[in-house]
């Protein structure tokens, strides 16, 4: 079935309320920590609070000899049994043709630690009072060394966070070609310079990570139950890399997820502590992260440094883009750490334009901070963030709208082949940007700027028009560019007896809607009601195979492994009707839920043809196995490219340094949509994730001292549904043209585009008082300040 046929069957498209609803509004859903098991033990782990130490002793007697206590379980415990550090999933080669650096990092630390939060040591015991009191009982004597927090300090030199990078640099590597662009330099008209900073955050999920290890002697078989976005990738890494376990002999569950946003994609220490640990004590051992935890010892996000160029003609065309980014990778090197400010940034920034020229040089620096890996996004929205702000500030400098400098430059021709190896399927940039124009009521803003300079708040307008690549990816590109891992799906999809079928997909559901949005695609296609369809994912022990959920992937990469798995069964389907109706196989022909025989008037129901198949009494045993039951795994040939043009409208209060959004317009292309209410909930999240970045969040580390300094709530801003306007969305469709739903990713868009158009929108505002720039978040004391800077 073709994508265009797909979109206009029925459900496909419709708001179906989300059928997983029920269990999570009712308090009927079932995380991690809801899980109880027979013989459950308590995990707390010891963390260190230094940034950067070496471990001269540890005491664990007193420890150990406390009430309830089962083990303490220290670096030496780990290393005597050669459980193997965590592995990184992306090798990324150096503009030298070397590895990058790639340090060991142990699940319990070997001698030394390297940021607040490291894993020290971890207490086992009946209660978690019990270990929680334990855990205090452990005596660890630290020989403090100097830390560095920063990029900055980390080029210095300042300390060495790994012997194995002694200059704390981890890879330098580039992409572009360099001589073209400097030659497109030399002839430019105009050179737009900015430098600018991608600040640090938190992903903060509403579940905090949480996992209980389980062992069964019997069949010396384990389970792991985690809060996590990928369950078969998690298992692979733990039982290949770090355990040397057989990977049947593994069951990694993660049962309802409360939010991940790219934190929940890694293996984590913890995860592979509590395995081991079962085994060895022969009992089930939970842990789960109070919030201060989550904070200090979840993978972070972003943390970018950039200088960047820009080469006009003079009609304002790009020539040419350079960029230098320094990126810190934090202590250690989280699962897919490597692969964001490289594989995940860099090929984004040709944007939407034609810029014939892009070059793109990195450089990766080890910290004495928490991990840095993907976060909502994931290297796009840092792409983003500074084309698009470097576009606006060309519109500035040159005297063009920032519409217009955006449609002179616009791709308007597809397929597309950037400089910087994606190469766009399909697209329709101006009608995003007319559309969002239209929808925001750009013609008034005029009106709405006097109303509010009346007031005495300054109004701004910001655009951003941001591209990203996401349903990640076919497998031999991800693997030529270091992946370690393949980035297929898998879907299997079972029908029952009685015509109604469970779906089985490796794609993993923690917020997004699968349940439904899954669902809707198979009742689609088979022509049977949505409840008729369950959607089962998140379980190694029940799904074939699997590599999640993350980068946007699942309805065009997952959804397309069912679609496959579909075909299949529609064509044995139609071999089954066939037969029943004594005709030809290719003389059947399948539509709302029924197989007819083309130019008669004979039919039968999908739901005969499902029970044909499994009660096999009229039926060509000889050519065709009984059952309907089919597997399809499915690689693609590209990623998907949803575009979009978000418009947004600021008052600054100048005595305050306040920045209030009055307005913000979002207009996407996703493609075909299944469910638009569903995407519309992404999009909403998306932007507040995005605006949250921009207005609010930001993870400071002390320079001195690397303590985390916005460790909670108290000191670290999420932004709260009563921060912004209702957004006004809207949608192009340029439906997908390699896979076969025609759609493209949603999950990720809002965190991308929002946070360079409300930070043009700030610096529109703020152009009025002479401030030219400012950096993420735009809290009201640094406007306020740059305010003041500006008036001497
Ligand atoms: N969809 C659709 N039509 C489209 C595109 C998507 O109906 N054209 C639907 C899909 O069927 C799915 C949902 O929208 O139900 C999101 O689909 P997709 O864009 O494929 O993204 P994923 O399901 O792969 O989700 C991953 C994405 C990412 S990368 C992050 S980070 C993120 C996000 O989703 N984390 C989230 N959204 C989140 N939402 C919640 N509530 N919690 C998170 O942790």
């Amino acid at each position: 079935m073709g994508a265009s046929d797909f979109a206009n069957l029925p459900h496909i498209g419709e708001p179906v309320l989300r059928k997983e609803d029920y269990r999570f509004l009712t308090g009927a859903g079932q995380y991690t920590d809801d899980i109880v098991l027979a013989q459950q033990a308590h995990a707390v782990f010891v963390r260190s609070p230094h940034a950067h130490a070496q471990i001269q002793s540890i005491n664990t007697r007193a420890a150990s000899e406390a009430p309830g206590v089962l083990a303490v379980y220290v670096g030496t415990d780990v290393a005597g049994d050669k459980i193997n550090g965590l592995p990184c999933g992306w090798l990324i080669t150096s503009t030298d043709g070397q590895p990058m650096k790639e340090p060991p990092h142990p699940i319990l630390a070997q001698g030394k630690v390297r940021y607040v939060g490291d894993h020290v040591a971890m207490v086992v015991a009946e209660t978690l009072e019990q270990a929680r009191n334990a855990a205090e009982l452990v005596e660890v004597q630290y020989q403090l060394l100097p830390a560095v927090v920063d990029v900055a300090d980390a080029k210095a030199g300042k300390a060495s966070v790994h012997q194995e990078a002694a200059d704390n640099h981890c890879y330098k590597w580039a992409i572009g070609d360099k001589a073209q662009v400097d030659q497109a330099f030399a002839q430019a008209a105009h050179v737009t310079k900015l430098d600018l900073v991608n600040n640090r955050l938190v992903p903060n999920a509403m579940e905090p990570r949480a996992a209980i290890g389980a062992y069964n002697r019997a069949s010396d078989e384990y389970t792991l139950y985690v809060s996590n976005q990928n369950p078969h990738v998690e298992r692979l890494l733990m039982t290949a890399f770090v355990m040397g376990l057989p990977e049947h002999k593994v069951r990694v569950i993660a049962p309802d997820v409360g939010g991940g946003f790219g934190s929940k994609i890694y293996l984590y220490a913890e995860d592979v502590c509590l395995t081991w640990a079962a085994k060895k004590l022969n009992r089930n051992i939970k842990w789960t992260a109070d919030r201060n935890e989550a904070f200090v010892s979840d993978a972070h996000g972003r943390d970018h440094v950039s200088h960047a160029e820009l080469a006009l003609d003079k009609n304002g065309k790009f020539l040419a883009l350079k960029v230098h980014t320094d990126a810190n990778l934090g202590a250690y090197l989280s699962t897919f750490a490597t692969a964001v400010p490289t594989i995940l940034y860099a090929t984004l920034l040709a944007g939407q334009y034609t810029t014939p020229q892009v070059y793109v040089e990195v450089d990766a620096w080890f910290t004495n901070t928490a991990p840095v890996d993907a976060y909502r996004g994931a290297g796009r929205p840092e792409a983003t963030y500074l084309l698009e702000r470097i576009v606006s500030r060309a519109a500035a400098e040159l005297g063009l709208g920032q519409d217009e400098i955006r449609q002179r430059n616009f791709i308007t021709q597809f397929p597309y082949q950037t400089p910087v190896a994606l190469q766009y399927d399909i697209g329709d940039y101006p009608a995003c940007l007319n559309k969002a124009k239209e929808m925001g009521d750009v013609a008034g803003f005029a009106q709405r700027k006097a109303a509010s300079a009346a007031k005495g708040l300054l109004r701004g307008i910001g655009y951003s028009s941001y591209i990203e690549a996401c349903g990640i990816a076919p497998s031999n590109i991800a693997g030529a560019l270091g992946a370690r891992a393949g980035l297929f799906e898998c879907g299997e999809v079972r029908v029952h007896p009685t015509g109604s079928v469970t779906v089985f997909t490796g794609s993993h559901s923690h917020g997004q809607g699968h349940e439904t949005t899954f669902a809707q695609v198979v009742a689609a296609r088979l022509g049977i009601p949505v409840e008729n369809v369950d959607v089962v994912h998140g379980d190694t022990g029940r799904v074939p195979f699997g590599m999640g959920t993350y980068g946007s992937r699942s309805i065009s990469v997952g959804g397309a492994a069912i679609m496959r798995a579909l075909d299949k069964i529609e064509a044995k389907a139609k071999k089954i009707a066939a037969h029943l109706m004594e005709a030809s196989d290719a003389d059947i022909e399948f539509a709302n839920g029924e197989f007819s025989v083309k130019g008669t008037d004979k039919k039968i129901p999908f739901g005969q043809v499902a029970l044909t198949a499994y009660v096999p009494h009229n039926y060509p045993l000889d050519k065709l196995e009984p059952g309907l039951n089919e597997t399809a795994f499915y690689d693609p040939t590209n990623f998907t490219f949803p575009a979009g043009t978000y418009i947004c409208e600021v008052e600054v209060d100048p005595q305050t340094g306040v920045v209030r959004v009055d307005r913000f317009t979002a207009v996407d292309d996703f493609g075909t949509i299944i469910n638009p209410m569903i995407v519309e909930g992404q999009v909403h999240g998306g932007l507040v994730q995005g605006m949250g970045q921009a207005l609010m969040e930001n993870c400071v580390y002390d320079k001195e001292s690397g303590q985390l300094l916005t460790g909670s709530f108290m000191d670290y801003a999420m932004p709260r549904a009563d921060d912004f306007p209702t957004f006004n969305i809207g949608h192009v469709c340029t439906p997908c043209t390699h896979n076969p739903l025609g759609t493209k990713g949603c999950g990720e868009a809002g965190a991308i585009g929002s946070p360079p158009a409300v930070i043009n929108a700030v610096l529109d505002a703020l152009s009025a008082v002479g401030v030219k720039d400012i950096d993420m978040p735009a809290s009201p004391h640094r406007v306020w300040k740059a305010i003041q800077a500006a008036k001497h």
